[in-house]
């Protein structure tokens, strides 16, 4: 079996980690580099830039940080946050990207997963896909989870794999910063139901949520912000938590 991965995802906005609740709030959470060497050293097994601001001039600032962190950190990087073009995409690979994380623009158009992953290969196109529970339903949203989509969770990772998406980094805004565990409903129904790898993301508080993720969600790797950030643990004791667990992890 493939070992499981634990990812950091670094939220940035202005060159800095940000960390929120909800996608709110967000309090500075450290400098992109030294999280960056930190994570690196700490045998994590792969790193996602996500810009949450909007500006052009943040997105220039975070391909700046990324050409540094790469230069250095010899983990898969994935970069997301406006990624709206092949352009964009060639442009996060130029400095350094292994991958690029796309949302609002997929949803938008969504053959840019096609053309992103004709020109650079699927395995750098991750597609990420929002979830709320709006009335009982998965609905994907798009804008940092500002804007609800007219799709519902399974249809719309379906059709991304379709489209060439080499992975789906499912997120749950509801559990997003909350440290009450990923929403392995959600996540359970989109992992067994495509075949490419799901990443499971927001709201990891502790490595027995971790576990969940991969027993009860049936995720391939999971992502977590705030439990790292803050260093409530380290990648190792989640590795070491989950390898006493007999789920296969890179120690
Ligand atoms: P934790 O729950 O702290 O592990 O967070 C994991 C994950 O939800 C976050 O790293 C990140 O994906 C949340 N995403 C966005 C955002 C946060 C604030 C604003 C916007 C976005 O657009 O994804």
């Amino acid at each position: 079996m493939l070992a499981k991965r634990i990812i950091p995802c670094l939220d940035v906005r202005d060159g800095r980690v940000v960390k929120g609740i909800n996608f709110e709030g967000l309090r500075d959470a450290g400098s992109i580099l030294e999280q960056a060497r930190f994570y690196n050293s700490e045998m994590a097994d792969e790193l996602v830039f996500l810009d949450i601001s909007a500006s052009i001039e943040s997105r220039r600032t975070t391909l700046e940080e990324v050409l540094k962190v790469s230069g250095e950190v010899f983990i898969p990087l994935t970069v997301g946050g406006g990624i709206s073009s092949v352009e964009r995409a060639r442009d996060a690979f130029l400095h350094g990207a292994d991958k690029v994380s796309v949302n609002t623009a997929a949803v938008n158009e969504p053959e840019l997963i096609s053309r992103i992953a004709e020109r650079f290969g699927s395995q750098a196109v991750v597609v990420a896909i929002d979830v709320k529970k709006v009335n009982g339903e998965y609905i994907v949203h798009t804008h940092s989870g500002k804007m609800p989509t007219q799709y519902e969770a399974v249809e719309w990772a379906h059709r991304v794999q379709e489209l060439g998406a080499g992975e789906i980094l499912l997120t749950s805004m509801d559990r997003d910063g909350t440290q009450e565990g990923y929403d392995n409903e959600i996540l359970k129904q989109i992992s067994t139901s495509v075949h490419i790898p799901v990443i499971a993301s927001g709201g990891a508080g502790n490595l027995e949520h971790l576990y969940e993720g991969f027993t009860k969600g049936h995720a391939d790797a999971a992502l977590a912000a705030s439990i790292f950030h803050f260093r409530t643990y380290s990648i190792r004791q989640a590795k070491e938590y989950l390898h006493e667990r007999d789920i296969p992890v890179r120690l």
